[in-house]
């Protein structure tokens, strides 16, 4: 007898050659944390552990088409958005979404690679900000993403409780603030509701391969909630999740190397 239909998540996200980020990092991530993992590709970069040299992005009716496909046949438990790429993909992404009400909706909003190559034009950073953000149960920007979002540079503990209210007012039900790229200490993120605070924080470990890590965070926390979790519990191990994917980091090429899902997948044969 077949077993039943585990929980289903869905990516909207682009391609990485490389494997270690985009919706390759999303799809491992969902495996590992046991949701059977779906994809809507929205671009395809050209990208190794050096960086992106080129992207090309699929046409906004394709990546709607493909959410619609999911979404009407299988069934989407929980979404998230990784590279969208253009302000016409996220217009697409935005009206299927509300129309098909698909939630809930982990919006990472992407807009460079760890080496700082873009990944989203520079016109579609008002449409993520304007259409997509509203509509998100969650939203997961590091500081560099809070910066090009509101303009505002976070500095400390206090900055990063500003910028998530400042962020909530925006539209999102919840906000999570990464604060991984603040100087010292262990790494701090900020999850808040408009009403409450919740910190999160995890040691820091010391490599440079994390290529991947926000992407596999945002799937990992979109695979708790397919899985029924509510906010801050899929935050929690989304958390523990990509602690030990950093902790299980490793080399690759001649750059950065990714985070490592092996952590989570048992040995075979
Ligand atoms: O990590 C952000 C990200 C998302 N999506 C794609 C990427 C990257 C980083 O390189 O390549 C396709």
């Amino acid at each position: 007898m077949p077993a039943a239909q585990p929980p289903t998540a869905l990516t909207i996200a682009g391609s990485d050659s490389g494997g270690g980020a985009g919706l390759q990092a999303d799809l491992k991530t969902f495996l590992a944390c046991r949701v059977h993992g779906m994809s809507a590709v929205t671009a395809v970069t050209v990208q190794n552990s050096r960086g992106v040299s080129d992207f090309v992005e699929l046409p906004a009716s394709v990546v709607a088409a493909q959410i619609e496909s999911v979404v009407s046949d299988i069934g989407v438990n929980a979404a998230k958005t990784g590279m969208l790429a253009s302000a016409s993909i996220i217009a697409a992404v935005a009206e299927v979404v509300e129309r098909l009400d698909v939630r809930p909706f982990v919006v990472d909003p992407v807009a460079a690679s760890q080496h700082g190559d873009p990944l989203l034009q520079p016109d579609a950073l008002d449409a993520l900000r304007d259409v997509v953000l509203p509509r998100a149960t969650l939203i997961t920007p590091n500081l560099g993403e809070v910066r090009l979002l509101i303009g505002m540079d976070v500095r400390d503990r206090a900055g990063m409780h500003e910028a998530a209210r400042a962020l909530h007012a925006l539209g999102p039900e919840w906000v999570l603030v990464k604060g991984g790229h603040l100087p010292s200490g262990d790494a701090l993120d900020v999850l808040f509701d408009g009403t409450q605070f919740v910190e999160f924080t995890a040691p820091r470990i010391d490599t440079d391969h994390t290529h991947g890590s926000g992407d596999t965070l945002a799937a990992a926390i979109t695979a708790g909630l397919a899985r029924g979790f509510d906010v801050p519990k899929a935050v929690e191990v989304g958390k523990r999740f990509v602690t030990e994917a950093v902790r299980g980091s490793f080399p690759l090429g001649g750059g950065l190397g990714p985070v490592g899902h092996f952590w989570r997948v048992g040995d075979w044969p």
